[in-house]
Formats: C-alpha cells, structure tokens, sequence
C-alpha cells in the first residue's frame, strides 16, 4: 500500500515487548541506511561520523514518532488535564542517548553502527551538539521536570523559546573566560519538527483603544504597533520504557510581511529589513544572567512572546476539540517556571476578556484556577522589575490590566488591614519607591494558587523572608516542593557502569523507583561489594582524567581524591572559598607542616555572565592558582588544580561520575535549592556543605554522619549581618587564611601582579558579603575531616555506598508526583499504540 511504513494496519500477537516491538538492531541498520541514502544523500561507504549520527537520529526518531502521534491522539480520544510547564529556558542537553535509552534499544544500535564500522557507539554521541538552552539549575529542572512527567505518563507540553545561540561557549584565554557564540543550530538539529501551520501572532507597543462593540457593549482593545510571528518547533519527550512521548514546544520569531509593502514602494527598502530583523531579533539569543536580572527591553519581549504564542496555543487546541474555553481550567495547568513567563496572567485575562469577552469575575476565576508560580530565588538582583515606561510602551493594554487586577487585590488588602498603608506599598503590583516597577514576583502570586519553593529553607524563607504579607494573607497558597533530578540521565547514562551493577544487586527498577536503593543498605559492611562499588568510581575517575588531559593539559592521578565544583560562578556559591582552601594546602604542603596529606585533584567548572566581573575574575583566580600548583614539583602526587572549561550537561555526565567529593559550599540562606548536589550523592559522592538548600535536605536523607557539615546556619548569618559583621576579626583569629590571603596581595598567582586580584582581596577583606571569611576556619576543618576519612577507605566506601542507597528522594519522579497531587491535580494517561507499530 502507499501508506507510510508505520501506519500499516496491525498484525496481532506478535512481539513480547510491546514498547522496543520490531526495533531490533536490523532495524536500526535499515533505518540509518535509508536515512543516509534518502535523507542525507550520502553513500554508507563515504559517510562520516557525521552523518552516521544524524541517520542515526533520524532513525531514532522515526520510532519516537508513533508514540508522539498516539500520545496526542490519546488526550483526543480521552480529554483530561494537561500540564503547560512554562519556562525561559530548557536546558535539555543531547537527545541521541536519552532516547535510545528511553526506548530500550541502546545494545541495537550499538550493534547497528557496528556494521558501519564504527567500534563504539559513544563515537557517535560525542559528534551531537547539545543545545544549550538554559543557564544553569532552573533550565536543566525544567527538563528533568519533562523527562520525568513522560515516564510518569503524564499528558504534558513544555512551552518555551528556540533561542537561535544559547548558552556562550566558554573558551580560556590567559586564564579569562571568553564568549563565543553556541551556534547549536549550524549542521541542522534532527531532534525538532517545525509546524509552522500552528504558528501565532503577538503584538507588541502601541496603544489600548475603546470601541462599542456589535451589542452596544464598551469594550477595550490592543492596537499593537509591531507584530511577530511565533514558529513552533516540537521536541519529542519520551518517556523511560513507555508509550507516553510528551512535547516540548519552542518558538521562533518570525517576521511579519504585511507592513513592509509601503516602506518598500517609496523606497526605504533598508527601513523595510529593518523591522524584519527587529522581530527575528526576539528569539535569537539566550540571557546568559543565571540570577542578575538586566530590566532589558528585548528581554521582556522574549517573555511575552513566548508566553502569549503558548496561550494562544492552549485555548486554540480546545477549540480544535470543541472544548469550551469556559474549561480552561478542567483541561490545562499552566506552571510558571519562575516569574520569567508571569506575564501569562495579564496575558491570559486579556485573551479571555477581548478575544473571549469574558466578564472580569469569570475571566480572573479561569486564571487564577489555573497558573500556578515557582519561586527560585531569594536574591534581591534576581527579582524581576520592570520599569513602568519600558513596560506601558511595550504592553500598554497589559498594564491597564494590571492596574485593574492590583486596584481589585489591595481593595481586598484593605479590608483585611484597614487604615495600613504600608502593607499596601508593600504588596502592591506597582512599586512605588524610587522609579515607578512592575513587580513580576507579585503579579505571579496573586494569580496563581500555588505559590511553591523549591526546598524546605526555601520554601520557609519565601514565607518569613521574601513575601510574609503575602504568606500570612493566603497561607494555604503557600507551598514546598524539593527540586529532583531525573535518575534515567544523571545515573542511567551517566553512570553505566553504577547502573548495571544497581541492575544485578537491586534489580532494574530502581530506574524508575529509586526507592529500591535503600536494599543497598545491607551491603555497607559487605568489603567485596563495597570493593566493585568503588570500582565503577575509579573507571569513570579514569575517563575523566583522560578528558582532563586532552583538554587542558593536566595530568590527574585516578586514584586522588576527586574533589569537584561545578555550577555557575557566583559570589554567593562560593568558588572563592574553595580556591583560597586550596592555597591553605598548598602552604601546607610548601612549608611540610602537613607531610600526611591525601593526594587530591580540584576540579572547578562553570559560566560566569559576560557582564559580572567579579565572577570572571573568579575564574582568573582559580586559573592563577592552577597554574602555580601544577607548575610546582612539590605539589607532585600531592595537589593538583583543574578548572575545566565550557561546562555544559554533557560534561555533567563525566563528572558527577568520577567524583568523591561534592562541594555545595553556599552562604546558607543563598542557595534556593541546587540540583548538583543531588546528582553528586546518588552517584555515590560525599558533600561537603553548608545548611543550604537541599544539602539541609541530602543530610537528613543520607545521615549526618554520611556528610561533612560546616558553616554558619542561615539565623547565624542573619545575626552577623545585624551586628555590624567584621571579616577581618575572622581573618586575624585564623593563621591560614592570612597567609593565603597574603600570598595572594603579593602577587604569588599572578606572576607577581599585585593589582590583579585586590578586586577580589577587598571585597573579601572589606565587606564579604557572602561571609566567606566567617566561614573560612570551619571549612578548613570540614577539609581535614574529609582527609582523614579518604585514608580509611573502607569507611569512606560505606559513606558514599549510603549516599547512592538513600538519595532516591531526589528522583525528579518524587517531585512530580508531588506537583501531580498536590498543585496540578492532574493523573497518568495510558498511550497504546498497536503492536506492529514501531
Ligand atoms: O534554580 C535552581 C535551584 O536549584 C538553584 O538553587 C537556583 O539558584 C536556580 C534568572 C535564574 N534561581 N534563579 C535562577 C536563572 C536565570 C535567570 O535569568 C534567575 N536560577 C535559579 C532550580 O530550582
């Protein structure tokens, strides 16, 4: 017949595994085959690696695409509530490997490309281009969120934007990180589908005007004065050995064509492009600011066109069903991913009120019944104002709806405080003091009905710190609910070789029900096993030291302490505190004070933004040392300092493999949550940290004699900063770290420059806001602690084998079960698809 291969009509009772049905490794072979022939146009005899990964891809997601049409047709056939997870930024890393482990067909295609000539499939996956689509924790989340929501089988859709360049890459130049453009698209991108037959219109500026619509009725309408257009492009998110494959749906701003006709007649052909190119500008590149917001205008842009193509697309896909748009709320639950997409409450009230002609009461109760809004950080620099101008000449019917949602919410301010002005400056939506902003952080919390955390301090703090008007107006608003990570990439395929010995101790399940891991438990005083689990340690601390090597130069000893940090570069995280550790052993070392001390190998890792310096000249620093250290012949077998650059998920995989030790060394109250630190810990790597965040959290879980714990409390730091804080009263009751601190002024790692890191010396030694040195003295003692477990290995075994059996709680599965029933209230669906279609 001339129907498409995998719509042919089903042959009953044929394959025992429903879910990788048909896909075995001739499969694969005939799928890359074809694909290089008719899709690539390349012979199998001449194609390159190259190409063999994109038959590959291609291959892959033929099968995907069964599982992706049957799971719409499945909320179709049987209509129930679907989870709109709204976010700046996906950081979803490669696709190849996930997928093939989703389906269950890693050995066939290992098999496949072996009949290439290709010895290993991990050749193949290395060629992929990862789209870096995200800053850091709050865009990978995102994604763990949707692999975990398909293999939960949940009916979901990610809503985001395809940034054109995401994430720099960061090369090191002299030391200095420098940006390149990720130009993640160039060599095509086999992973999305673009259906431009669902694009949308968004507008942008002009005015608000009243008009007497067909009934008599005085109603208000937006007359933009600049349009795009929003292009969606679909990635298929498969779920771990289901039928269930969910989207994630970006968009890409296109230009309009209709008002360039006229500039173009009378000649202003470059005024013409001009407007082109400003509307392609939209989703050309990523914000590179993990935590400092810039108040910049194409930001907010971003923002609204991604969130107004998103709405649209909701209520667009009920009438496609003829669902009414009354239910809104029965058939979508829209998650504010941060305040980044907050303006979908103005949004979606102007949709239902001029497009629908919704009366206000019934627009603002389909609303507020349906957003809901995380909150990832306390950080003042982080909270999303936009100044008043910027915003009414960008969304002036906006505005005028937020004016209205704010006179109706303080209205109802008033009568619960009535004659307190203040708490009504203080809750408004509009912020009076100084230049006149909308708050984004309280537009998102007066219409949402959730307002969550993400971690127990976090979500504690957003109560009594950040909004506690707002907490105690609407308690039951308020919520936590503790970041995961999803188990099928940061342990299935980021640690093999962990995995297959999980697979015969505790069986294949704890995949999936990480739970399992506690049966590990009984093996922490078994030597022989304890031995195998410190194996799968030393074999990927031997990858990582290959990596290491080709990459900068170095060459680390394997069977060294492995001591890593790697996250975005932040005052607040603290790399600073790690790095001036590292001059205290390294003093120690120079002067033989400590003659015992464990063989270890530092590891740094991270972006800073382009525009915070002081975070560059962390990295200098960290480079300074570096280079001293590996240069220096007592430091041999002793120390060694990597910083490695470009640090992206691909590289999360080789890392939180090869580790021993996980540094969450955050000031404690700073840290939202993390989601390193929880990777680290089920791959069996000890913590060093601070009570912050989720480490509060992996502590409790893993036991506290499983953790090293330093560092002033959360309390204690609000009580230093009250009581007028000195550093330097630290800095003199502690002998290494004046020397260190010392060695530095001096020049010792910067070839005797003096100047280049007073920057970093006086904020250290003036105000250290982040109270590095109030905590410099615990650390250090934490760091002997660590020394003295790694020289009982044994012990240290156990520990880490105890780490792996109790951190199944941060499974991203357990986080969304908890959005599934206790904010969504949404439930799994079941995705059949016919037994020969594959
Ligand atoms: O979100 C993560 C948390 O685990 C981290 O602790 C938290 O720092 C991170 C503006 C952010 N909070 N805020 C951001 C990112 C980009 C941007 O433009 C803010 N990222 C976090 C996941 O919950």
């Amino acid at each position: 017949s001339s129907q498409p291969k995998d719509l042919r009509l089903p042959t009953p009772g044929c394959y025992a595994d429903p879910i990788k049905a048909g896909i075995d490794a001739d499969a694969v072979f005939d799928g890359m085959t074809e694909h290089l022939f008719f899709s690539l146009g390349k012979l199998a005899t001449t194609a390159s690696l190259r190409d063999l990964y994109m038959a590959l891809s291609y291959a892959v997601r033929d099968r995907l695409m069964t599982r992706y049409l049957a799971s719409q047709e499945a909320i179709r056939a049987k209509p129930q509530k679907t989870v709109a997870y709204l976010s700046a930024e996906f950081l979803i890393g490669p696709q190849l490997n996930n997928n093939l482990l989703n389906l269950g067909i890693t050995k066939e295609a290992e098999e496949a490309v072996g009949r290439f000539g290709i010895e290993s499939l991990s050749h193949i996956l290395e060629v992929e281009e990862e789209p870096g689509l995200g800053n850091g924790g709050l865009g990978r989340l995102a994604a763990c969120y949707m692999e975990s929501l398909a293999s939960l089988q949940v009916p979901a859709i990610g809503y985001g934007i395809r940034y054109e360049f995401g994430i720099f890459n960061q090369l090191i130049r002299d030391g200095w990180q420098v940006e390149v453009t990720d130009k993640w698209l160039k060599g095509g991108w086999p992973w999305e589908l673009p259906q431009p037959d669902e694009s949308c219109f968004v507008g942008f500026g002009g005015r608000t005007e009243s008009y007497v619509d067909e009934k008599g009725k005085y109603r208000s309408r937006w007359i933009p004065s600049e349009h795009a257009i929003g292009v969606p492009h679909d990635i298929p998110i498969l779920g771990y050995r289901v039928n269930n494959c969910d989207r994630l749906r970006l968009w890409r701003a296109d230009a309009t064509e209709s008002f360039d006709f006229y500039a173009f007649n009378i000649g202003d052909y470059y005024g013409a492009v001009e407007e082109k190119v400003a509307s392609e500008t939209i989703s050309k590149v990523l914000y590179p600011n993990d935590g400092t917001d810039e108040g910049r205008r194409l930001r907010l842009k971003q923002q609204h066109f991604f969130v107004s193509c998103s709405l649209q697309d909701m209520l667009r896909s009920l009438e496609k069903r003829g669902i009414e748009v009354e239910d809104f709320s029965e058939h979508w639950t829209v998650q504010l991913n941060d305040t980044h997409p907050a303006i979908a409450v103005a949004e979606l009230m102007r949709l239902l009120i001029d497009h629908y002609h919704f009366e206000w009461e019934k627009a603002w109760h389909i609303t507020t019944s349906s957003v809901a809004y995380t909150n990832h950080t306390l950080l003042p620099e982080a909270l999303e104002k936009w100044d008043l101008d910027l915003f009414s000449s960008l969304l002036p019917r906006h505005l005028d709806l937020i004016y209205e949602i704010n006179k109706r919410f303080l209205q109802q301010v008033r009568l619960r405080y009535p004659g307190n002005d203040l708490i009504l400056r203080k809750l408004s939506i509009i912020d009076e003091d100084g230049c006149k902003a909308v708050r984004m952080a309280h537009l998102a919390t007066i219409g949402a009905h959730h307002v969550n955390g993400v971690a127990a301090l976090h979500s504690d703090l957003i109560k009594r710190q950040l909004m506690p008007e707002f907490a105690e107006l609407w308690p039951e608003k308020f919520t936590n609910i503790t970041n995961g990570v999803t188990p099928r990439r940061w342990v299935g395929l980021a640690n093999p070789e962990l995995s297959s010995l999980l697979d015969k101790e505790v069986g294949k399940d704890w995949i999936t029900n990480m739970e399992l891991l506690k049966k590990l438990e009984q093996k922490e005083n078994d030597s022989g096993f304890l031995e195998l689990f410190s194996k799968t340690k030393l074999s990927g601390k031997r990858k990582l030291a290959g990596y290491i090597h080709r990459q900068t130069g170095v060459l680390v000893d394997p069977s060294s302490l492995f001591d890593v940090q790697v996250k975005r570069i932040h005052q607040y995280k603290r790399q600073h505190l790690n790095a001036l550790q590292v001059i205290a052993q390294y003093l120690r070392i120079k002067n033989g004070v400590d003659q015992d001390i464990a063989p270890r190998t530092v590891i740094f890792g991270g972006k800073a933004a382009p525009g915070y310096f002081m975070a560059k000249l962390m990295i200098r620093f960290i480079n300074g040392i570096a280079d001293v250290v590996n240069a220096d012949p007592d430091m041999d077998g002793r120390l060694r300092v990597v910083f490695l650059p470009d640090y992206n998920v691909k590289l999360g995989e080789q890392v939180y493999s090869a580790t021993d030790l996980s540094e969450q060394i955050s000031t404690a109250g700073k840290e939202a949550s993390g989601t390193g630190n929880m990777k680290f810990a089920m791959n069996g790597a000890l913590t060093i940290g601070t009570l912050d965040g989720a480490n509060i959290e992996i502590r409790d879980r893993v036991g506290s004699e499983n953790f090293f714990l330093f560092g002033k409390t959360e309390s204690e730091i609000v009580e230093l900063r009250e009581n007028q804080y000195d550093p330097k009263t630290y800095i003199s009751n502690c002998k290494e770290l004046s020397e260190a601190l010392r060695l530095v002024e001096v020049g010792h790692f910067s070839n005797g420059d003096s100047e280049l890191f007073l920057p970093l010396i006086n904020s250290l030694t003036g105000s250290d806001p982040f109270f590095v040195m109030a905590d410099f003295a615990d650390y250090l003692r934490a760091q002997d602690e660590v020394n003295k477990v790694w020289k009982n290995p044994q012990k240290w075994n156990r520990m880490a084998l105890l780490n792996t059996a109790r951190s199944g709680f941060f499974s991203s599965d357990r986080s969304i079960k908890e959005y599934c029933k206790s904010i969504w209230k949404v439930k799994p669906l079941d995705v059949e698809i016919s037994c020969d279609i594959n």
